[in-house]
């Protein structure tokens, strides 16, 4: 069985300000033409398909028009759950008359889960699909005080569905979670966290019985102590955190036996999501900037000392996309907090506050030269406060 799994959609987004749908758009309609050529029998969407629980029309819009046009048009099988950024009441909305389409959208987490069965050449493969949930939800649905954490739910959750496992199927499970294997997991800026004070962490453990785990919330493309248990990543590069990530689209293939192969697949964006770094010249230079695409998401990190006349505006000028500018020395030295304000600064004459000002700031000594130069500007300033 051919199956296709993608996470993380976050339809909706807004990067920086800037709405994501066009580039979504984009990138969706590449699925759909992933979907045509490789023809699964499934598509999995692990969760946040929205990126807010109130999503925009535009993106209500959007997942329509994508999922009518895989579902109606090419006949394939969508199994789709409710992330941590989606409203688990807005998502499983009209999922009950849409099953008999082959959509299959779980929102709400259930206290018995049902497997969504197909069929292959070698016989049925349960798909169970494991809504984001609360532990609070989770300890209200079984009727059990000692939920109290994420861990202790999804254990109580798998182990239900292990317990009645078909042992003539296969099976997949679909969650949105945070697993803890034995290595360190690459997280994102664009990852709301699951959990405020309490910690957000599942045994990977608990998931070792299926025979693929089909994950969202990790933006990053990665598997999770068994290359059976994987995060597909989010569909586009949702923060400058994830500059350096390659996006991909996990296509899996199980055989009769259960064993996975899967392959990932880069999709383009219409526009990339980048960081460039230099001086101002350099970064304006048309050799250096035509090697890339100017339309592309920008984030420019200047190495520039010293005052710059909007720098944002002459950098929008070729980079129109440009979201973030950042001073790199400024940045560093402003975080130190070794201004003098709090160290008797008005016994302080102006040279010696400029002086400490300057390299705090620049990160660089304030020498005899620029004392000299500075010290003939004061020198105008109050004589031409005297004549006045
Ligand atoms: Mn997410």
């Amino acid at each position: 069985m051919k199956i296709i799994h993608t996470g993380d959609w976050h339809i909706g987004k807004l990067v920086h300000g800037v709405h994501m749908t066009e580039d979504q758009r984009h990138i969706l309609k590449q699925l759909v033409e992933l979907i045509e050529k490789e023809k699964p029998q499934v598509l999995i969407i692990a969760g946040d398909i929205y990126d807010r629980s109130i999503p925009p029309v535009e993106a209500v819009e959007l997942l329509d028009e994508t999922l009518s046009e895989i579902i109606l048009k090419q006949d394939i099988t969508v199994i789709a759950i409710a992330g941590n950024h989606d409203s688990p009441d807005r998502v499983g909305f009209a999922s009950k008359i849409l099953t008999d389409r082959g959509l299959h959208i779980r929102g709400n987490i259930s206290r018995e889960i049902f497997p969504v069965r197909i069929e292959d050449e070698y016989g049925p493969v349960d798909f169970y699909p494991v809504p984001f949930a609360e532990p609070a939800v989770v300890r209200e649905l079984y009727g059990d005080s000692e939920v109290k954490s994420h861990d202790d739910a999804m254990k109580k959750v798998l182990r239900r569905i292990v317990d009645k496992f078909d042992g003539n199927a296969r099976k997949v499970c679909i969650s949105h979670a945070f697993l803890m294997g034995t290595e360190v997991l690459e997280t994102s800026e664009s990852e709301r966290p699951l959990s405020i004070g309490g910690s957000e962490y599942i045994n990977v453990d608990y998931y070792e019985d299926f025979d693929y785990v089909a994950l969202g919330h990790l933006h990053r493309p990665q598997k999770v102590k068994h290359e059976k248990i994987r995060y597909s990543g989010s569909l586009l590069k949702y923060s400058f955190s994830e500059a350096r990530q390659k996006k991909s689209i996990t296509i899996v293939d199980m055989d009769g036996e259960g064993n996975i192969h899967y392959e990932l697949r880069e999709l383009k964006p219409l526009r990339d999501l980048r960081i460039i770094k230099g001086d101002l010249n350099n970064l304006m230079d048309k050799d250096i900037y035509s090697l890339g695409n100017t339309e592309d998401y920008i984030m420019a990190s200047l190495t520039d000392k010293g005052e710059l006349m909007d720098p944002i505006g002459m950098l929008r000028s070729v980079y129109p996309n440009i979201l973030r500018l950042e001073r790199e020395q400024y940045d560093r030295e402003a975080g130190e907090d070794r201004t003098s304000a709090g160290n008797e600064f008005s016994k302080k004459n102006p040279i010696e506050l400029f002086s400490e000002f300057y390299e705090n700031m620049s990160g660089e000594e304030f020498d005899e030269d620029k004392m000299e130069i500075v010290t003939g500007v004061l020198d105008e300033i109050n004589r031409k406060g005297r004549e006045a």
